[in-house]
């Protein structure tokens, strides 16, 4: 049975689609659009996810959420163990450091940024520490890039498939005209055959 992957257009899911697309994983993918509107995911998303949020993928019978669960388990699964380094490895700790970081630490300043800009002046007294704790979080991916291009080791990591969005925004938002190793490390990863199949196949996305 295809593995399916639950895509909702512009959305963090495209990495799940890049991850798949570099080792080589068939899979299927079926799209959700937002509502053009709210620019929230369509009910029928809830039919497979509980909050109705995307990536979600199915595979075996198995239904799984969260991205970086899904880039472990695809990882573990699929023929990706060349993108997670070798358990007890301080490289492993490094992995799981970043493999976290991206969902659990970069994406709250990026989505407080996106809610309080809809306040207007009323979300003016957030402003300072959301700028801050922005700026302070791709510092920081900006110092940790290493030289090998990567964020682990030598080559291409499920950490790098995460962090891809939250370098990607740092970008698009305008925080990394002064963080000339995240702006290489974006462009590097857009070069990619398996990133550029991957976004043909997913379709627009705004932080390409
Ligand atoms: N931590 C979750 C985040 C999932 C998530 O919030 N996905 C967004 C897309 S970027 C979504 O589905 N938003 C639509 C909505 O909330 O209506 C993950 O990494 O999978």
């Amino acid at each position: 049975m295809t593995l399916i992957v639950h895509h909702l257009n512009n959305s963090r899911s495209q990495r799940i689609l890049w991850l798949l697309e570099e080792i080589g994983v068939p899979y299927e993918i079926r799209h959700h659009q937002r509502d053009a509107v709210t620019n929230l995911a369509p009910p029928e998303l809830l039919a497979i996810h509980p909050l109705g949020k995307s990536p979600v993928i199915e595979d075996e019978g198995k239904i799984i959420y969260e991205s970086a669960a899904i880039v472990e388990y695809i990882c573990e699964c699929h023929g990706g163990a060349h993108l997670v380094p070798a358990r007890g490895s301080d490289d492993h700790i490094r992995y799981l450091e970043w493999l976290h970081f991206a969902e659990g630490s970069a994406m709250t300043p990026i989505l407080l940024n996106l809610y309080t800009s809809r306040l207007g002046e009323g979300g003016a007294p957030l402003r300072p520490r959301i700028e801050q704790q922005l700026n302070s979080h791709f510092q920081f991916m900006e110092d940790r890039l290493l030289d090998s291009g990567y964020f682990v080791g030598d080559g291409l990591t499920g950490a790098d498939i995460m962090l891809s969005f939250p370098a990607e925004a740092a970008v698009k938002m305008g925080y990394a005209a002064d963080k000339p190793k995240l702006t290489a490390y974006v462009a590097a990863i857009h070069a990619r055959p398996a990133y550029q199949a991957a976004l043909e196949k997913g379709g627009p996305y705004a932080y390409a």
